[in-house]
């Protein structure tokens, strides 16, 4: 990924964005798709300066939009002094190294895209190094001869054009390595998260999971009165933060604010952010937080659903909280399987507290915690 200090010296990259319609989808929900990824560009630094859609009864096997819109959209990108192609589909290595020379731009598929943003924003070691193994599980099978985004901004890693199979297979063999390398270094850290785990027994443990920006890190700072970062950017948190807050009667639990999902998210993401999102799989009780207010409010808690069942977490300990009450209609009925709740008004914070404490009370310790858990993103800051 770039380091800092490149990212200052060059220009934003212009970015133009490219979905794809397949049959049976409604023009307007890829264009809600297209508004994601254009926040997506934004939160990774780039300036969106146009967007096209196709409609395709299916993807072109060696351009995934076909020859002809490629070129089409080349022209349109040039006119608007675009440098970036970003799809809102995952493409493969052929694909992009076509569609590149077709347009003679740069292109990134969507994973790339998210990666990109992890990159950017990790912080800590563990963070760092769960990155790093997806980004490295990403690029393997899609290393060609000259293909080489990832690699350019990998620091000096990959493939020159034209030094054939050899380099190519030699360039394999040194991502494969790397890889394992990394899964050992996950493994020791996975190991120390556990043991400090175990050094929380005795309190509850609730979880705050759900799509990127749905207002987890707002919801926890409220139930915490801690200072975690809440932004209007999607992947604003990458790191588990832990902390204790009360939940009503002197009792208290240990809250956990994580990293978010989005759809399309990169499989290897999720594979490799296990350890951070083990404290979604250990704890007592998961928050799912669902923006209420978002138009495809039902998508992404459908999405986080199926990350959370994909970690194996145990349907009956999830809670659905329905954030942002305040930015619904007022109009709009208050119901569903879930607690209304404002993290920013505060609104319904006291009847989630309430629940809470019933849904775990009876696991609760009685002995009052005075201070407040220091901020871990457990040992290795
Ligand atoms: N109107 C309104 N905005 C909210 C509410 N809760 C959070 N937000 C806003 O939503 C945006 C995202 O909030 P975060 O708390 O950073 O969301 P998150 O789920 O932690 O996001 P990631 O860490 O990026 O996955 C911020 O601009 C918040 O101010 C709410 O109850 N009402
Ligand atoms: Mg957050």
């Amino acid at each position: 990924m770039h380091n800092q200090e490149d990212r200052h010296s060059v220009r934003p990259r212009r970015a133009f964005l490219v979905g794809l319609i397949l049959p049976g989808q409604p023009g307007h929900v890829v264009e809600e798709h297209l508004d994601e990824l254009a926040q997506l560009a934004d939160t990774a630094g780039s300036v969106v300066v146009g967007r096209a859609v196709q409609s395709r009864k299916a993807p072109d096997a060696a351009t995934f939009i076909g020859r002809g819109k490629a070129e089409q959209i080349a022209e349109e990108a040039r006119e608007l002094e675009a440098d970036l192609l970003v799809f809102d589909d995952d493409l493969s290595g052929s694909q992009v190294k076509n569609v590149e020379e077709i347009t003679k731009l740069q292109v990134m598929d969507r994973s790339a895209l998210i990666l990109d943003i992890f990159g950017q924003r990790a912080r800590t070691r563990e963070a760092r190094t769960q990155v790093e193994l997806a980004r490295l599980q990403y690029m393997l099978p899609r290393l060609t001869r000259q293909w080489s985004h990832l690699s350019r901004q990998g620091g000096g890693f990959g493939t020159r054009g034209g030094e054939g199979e050899k380099q190519l297979e030699q360039d394999r063999r040194v991502l494969r390595a790397r890889i394992r390398r990394l899964e050992d270094d996950l493994e020791k850290i996975e190991r120390t998260r556990k043991v400090q785990r175990r050094g929380r027994d005795g309190f509850p443990s609730v979880a705050l999971t759900g799509y990127t920006n749905a207002g987890k890190s707002t919801l926890f700072n409220r139930l915490t009165h801690a200072g975690a970062l809440a932004e209007d950017r999607l992947f604003a948190t990458l790191d588990a933060k832990l902390r204790r807050g009360p939940v009503g009667d002197g009792k208290y639990a240990v809250f956990a604010d994580t990293v978010g999902f989005i759809r399309k998210l990169p499989h290897h993401l999720v594979s490799s952010f296990r350890s951070t999102l083990g404290e979604v799989t250990a704890a007592d009780l998961v928050l799912h937080v669902v923006d209420r207010s978002h138009p495809r409010w039902r998508e992404q808690m459908e999405v986080a659903e199926a990350v959370m069942d994909d970690l194996g977490v145990d349907r009956d300990r999830v809670m659905t909280v329905f954030n942002k009450s305040d930015a619904v209609l007022p109009e709009e009925p208050r119901n569903g399987d879930g607690v209304w709740v404002s993290a920013v008004t505060g609104e319904g914070i006291e009847a989630l507290k309430a629940e809470l404490g019933r849904r775990i009370g009876l696991q609760l310790p009685t002995r009052p915690a005075q201070e407040a858990l220091p901020e871990v993103a457990p040992g290795l800051a």
